[in-house]
């Protein structure tokens, strides 16, 4: 597929994908959606991929779904694009790999659905956040009521959702909704290092972990411990990963990962 939005190189392990409509703030459209779960398919095939960042070109990292596409929607089109932005989210959180979003300036409505669909998030000391939806009458349509307020509590949650209040990355930082904040030409940098980190970790650790955590969220505490005991008990054996690291450590030298 020739994509028009979605720029991606691929290098160590480590894919790079840059949403590139800077004139537009980067604000999502169908294309990007259609980009973005192709793209996701892709790189899900691409044994190479252990790790993703996601960032975005210009001043915005998002700044929210595309009101120029919206405005003459009706209410089947509206809910047919909000389901559409909702599984484009999910297919982010259920990929195999980490999704780290590299929030480079505004985060807004569906741009900070889209961050927090990632699996973390390091922002430039310039970016922005804020669900503005309701500024346009409206409210958000991708999961946004849903991932804010398990990610930063219920009280800091309606508190931008209703106020639709800008904040900074220091503020982001504190109610732990980013997990870092970088000088703003130090993001790009920092987000490869700590994607370096992730790609050289046990691929298969790194992959049951996101499952573990991911699938556990929607499980109760002991059905959360016995999928975890699952997938602890299947890296242990002959040739398995986890053999392979524990045995490098016993031989003070550097895992090599089989696949
Ligand atoms: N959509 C389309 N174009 C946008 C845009 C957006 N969200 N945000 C900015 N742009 C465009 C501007 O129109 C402008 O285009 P031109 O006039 O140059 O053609 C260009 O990007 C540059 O923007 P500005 O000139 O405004 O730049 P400034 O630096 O002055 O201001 C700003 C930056 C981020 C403060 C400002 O652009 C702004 O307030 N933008 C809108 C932010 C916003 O309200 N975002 C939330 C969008 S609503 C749902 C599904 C999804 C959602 C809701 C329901 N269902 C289906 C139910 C989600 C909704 C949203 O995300």
């Amino acid at each position: 597929m020739e994509y028009q939005i979605l720029k991606h190189e691929i290098a160590n392990g480590i894919a790079l994908v840059t949403i590139s409509r800077p004139q537009a703030l980067n604000a999502l459209n169908t294309l990007f959606f259609n980009e973005m779960n192709h793209l996701l398919a892709a790189l899900s095939q691409n044994k190479d991929v252990r790790v993703m960042v996601l960032t975005g070109e210009g001043k915005a990292f998002v700044a929210g779904a595309d009101i120029a596409e919206m405005v003459n929607k009706n209410e089947r089109e509206g809910t047919d694009f909000s389901r559409l932005g909702q599984h484009t989210f999910r297919s982010i959180e259920k990929v195999a790999f980490p999704v780290i979003a590299a929030i480079n300036g505004f985060a807004l409505g569906g741009g900070l659905e889209l961050a927090m669909a990632c699996d973390f998030r390091l922002a430039s000391a310039k970016a922005k956040f804020g669900q503005p939806e309701v500024n346009l009458g409206l409210i958000p349509g991708f999961a946004g009521t849903q991932r804010l307020s398990r990610l930063v509590g219920v009280a800091n949650a309606l508190y931008l959702l209703t106020s639709a209040e800008m904040i900074g990355a220091e503020d982001a930082l504190r109610i732990g909704l980013v997990q870092k904040v970088t000088e703003p030409e130090l993001l790009l940098d920092e987000s490869m290092r700590i994607a370096n980190l992730i790609a050289a970790k046990g691929p298969k650790a790194v992959q049951l972990v996101k499952v573990c955590v991911r699938q556990g969220l929607g499980m109760s505490f002991d059905d959360g411990n016995e999928l975890e005991a699952k997938h602890f008990g299947s890296l242990f054996g002959p040739n398995s990963q986890g053999e392979e690291g524990m045995k490098a450590f016993m031989e003070k030298r550097p895992p090599v990962w089989q696949d």
